[in-house]
């Protein structure tokens, strides 16, 4: 269909600025898997400092990067299938409030006020201009919705009787969870983080500030996610050759993640003493329920490229998987999708061992984590989100792709990249080693009483998946920006890929309507986070030692006698082999 010139440059824009930032996001992963493979011994780099660069590779690639192409790829399916472009008012406004709090917030972090990683916990404090800015990114996402919602009640008042369109959907149960969900951190950071950051307020509540940011923190990652499984139910299937197997078990998924998305967030803080154990026990398992959903999508898939593999000429049992179109430059699309399923394989498995209450503490605040979720937020999300900007972006300007061989294996690529470099942060989870930890100062330098050789084999490996990933990353910018630079050859058109269904079911209320759904979500979420907010009220905890950013040994301790001493008063490794081992 034909769209706007408007909405054209909209999404251009959306897409665009968190491209072009994500430069920066991808060279601090580069710069990390050095810093921690001990390659370098040193707490910065070309004047930017190791968690000054992790802030920015988590808050760019997770959280930018994530919110602005969730938004543009709104707009592209909520127009694509009502026929309707969204009100250009509320549209801009929602961009230039995001941009104002992405500038806002890359300022506080470039010029290292606000070295605080992309969960922001306080006793970490950072410049407000953080905060506001990640306050203003967040409320410039919320206004598309309430447009969107607006255009679908319309559309619904005329076509009663239809099925509304799965994209539609997903979409809206997205932004709705997202919606709900940010709620909570929009409290964290107005109420406790900014006041408290301008010295307006001495001190703040870190138990129930890291519960309001877990509350938002767990269903963002499927607000990350939706966007990709929307692909995979609505495109992939067509783009294989095939027809979606069932639309009913799509519809099932999406509102299950809206019930099971955000009261999930207690899983991250298993290891939180101020939490009762019978509330980690009830959102634990909550945890298994939000995984149905995706086991529902695994099966539904499975069987849709089943089938377009059998269309194709496949015989044998799993012969299908051999006739896909894998590397066909024309269906490009299908390549990154296929390859972040792959990915979501090892990246769901590692995350129900997370939500195993006794396997998450061998696993927590270890490198296995980031080897977890590099298979799911840098896997099936950061390939579907490229692999459509590219299409969003070809299609919308009337462009051909540049480098259309190149375009369609960057996928793999990533694929081997990733793999590697979560093989080796997995396995040094497994034996100990820490995440967010600059390993190059201590651990992994031979000169430092803590070092500990069995991570080199581990570290290495991440870093060489690391230069895969980069290399991949910098031929993603050159397909990108060099098919922005290209002339326009055919006529500009809104087009998505659509999957007809195989076993269309008949219309169910139930599951064409948000009302149950959300009264029922509502429900869940006041069972599970009463209790969670009043222990975080009333249980704040003894506080915890001071740590510089230099050493994983906290500053003031109690040794092994109970005495509190001082880091460098005492025998550090009598202290830290209690740590190491741990
Ligand atoms: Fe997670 C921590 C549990 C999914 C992201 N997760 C994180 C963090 C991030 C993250 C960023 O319970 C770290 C946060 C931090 O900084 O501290 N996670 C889960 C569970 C799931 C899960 C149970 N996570 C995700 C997704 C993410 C994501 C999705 C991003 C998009 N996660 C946890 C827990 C923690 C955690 C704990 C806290 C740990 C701690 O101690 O701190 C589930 O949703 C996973 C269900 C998925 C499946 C896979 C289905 C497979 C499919 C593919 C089929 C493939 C086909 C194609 C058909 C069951 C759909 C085949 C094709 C071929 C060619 C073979």
């Amino acid at each position: 269909m034909q769209i706007s010139k408007s909405l054209r440059r909209l999404i251009y824009w959306e897409l665009g600025i968190p491209l072009a930032l994500l430069s920066i996001g991808i060279y601090h992963g580069l710069m990390q898997t050095i810093y921690r493979s001990g390659v370098i011994h040193q707490s910065n780099f070309a004047h930017l400092d190791y968690y000054q660069g992790l802030t920015l590779h988590g808050v760019i690639n997770a959280v930018v990067l994530t919110t602005f192409f969730a938004v543009a790829f709104g707009h592209a399916t909520i127009t694509f299938y009502l026929k309707k472009e969204p009100n250009k008012i509320v549209a801009w406004t929602s961009f230039w409030l995001m941009t104002i709090g992405t500038g806002l917030a890359a300022w506080a972090m470039l010029s290292g006020k606000a070295s605080v990683l992309y969960t922001f916990y306080p006793p970490l404090k950072g410049h407000p201009f953080f905060y506001l800015g990640a306050a203003l990114l967040i409320v410039g996402s919320w206004l598309p919705l309430f447009d969107w919602a607006r255009m679908y009640v319309q559309w619904k008042k005329v076509n009663a009787e239809v099925k509304t369109p799965l994209a539609v959907l997903g979409t809206l149960v997205n932004f709705t969870i997202w919606f709900v969900c940010t709620l909570a951190v929009a409290y964290e950071v107005l109420v406790l983080l900014l006041p408290w950051a301008m010295g307006w307020t001495p001190t703040v509540n870190v138990t129930l500030a890291r519960t309001l940011f877990w509350f938002f923190g767990h269903a963002l990652v499927y607000f990350w996610l939706l966007p990709a499984y929307i692909m995979f139910y609505t495109m992939l299937p067509k783009l294989a050759g095939g027809k979606l197997f069932s639309d009913l078990a799509g519809r099932i998924a999406l509102f299950l993640f809206l019930l099971f998305s955000v009261p999930v967030g207690v899983h991250h803080q298993f290891s939180d003493p101020s939490i009762s154990k019978g509330i980690k026990l009830f959102q634990g398992l909550l945890t298994f329920g939000v995984a149905i959903p995706s086991f529902i999508t695994a099966f539904t898939l499975a069987a849709s490229l089943e089938y377009a593999g059998r269309k194709r000429g496949a015989k044998s049992l799993l012969g299908f998987f051999g006739k896909l179109p894998y590397l066909d430059p024309n269906r490009f699309l299908f390549a990154y999708l296929i390859a972040g399923l792959f990915l979501f394989i090892f990246g769901g498995l590692t995350g129900l061992v997370n939500a195993s209450g006794q396997l998450n503490n061998v696993v927590h605040n270890t490198a296995w984590l980031p080897g977890h979720f590099h298979m799911t937020v840098a896997g099936p999300v950061f390939l579907a989100i490229i692999g459509m900007s590219t299409y969003l972006y070809s299609k919308t300007s009337g462009k051909r792709i540049f480098l259309p061989k190149v375009n369609v294996i960057i996928p793999y690529l990533w694929v081997i990249g990733i793999l590697i470099f979560s093989t080796g942060m997995s396995w040094g989870g497994l034996i100990g080693e820490p995440r967010r930890t600059n390993l190059g100062l201590t651990y992994l330098n031979p000169k430092d009483p803590l070092f500990t050789p069995e991570w080199v084999p581990t570290t290495m490996l991440a870093l060489a998946g690391g230069i895969i990933m980069f290399i991949t990353g910098v031929l993603f910018f050159i397909v990108f920006f060099g098919t922005m630079l290209r002339k326009r050859v055919q006529e500009p058109i809104l087009e998505l890929p659509v999957s007809e269904v195989l076993h269309d079911e008949k219309r169910i209320p139930l599951f064409d309507q948000f009302k149950p759904w959300l009264v029922t979500m509502g429900l869940i979420l006041v069972l599970a986070y009463t209790p969670a907010l009043i222990n975080a009220v009333k249980n704040t905890g003894p506080g915890a030692p001071r740590f510089t950013p230099d050493n994983p040994v906290p500053v003031t301790t109690e040794n092994s006698v109970g005495k509190t001493v001082k880091n460098g008063s005492v025998n550090t490794s009598e202290i830290t082999g209690k740590l190491v081992k741990k």
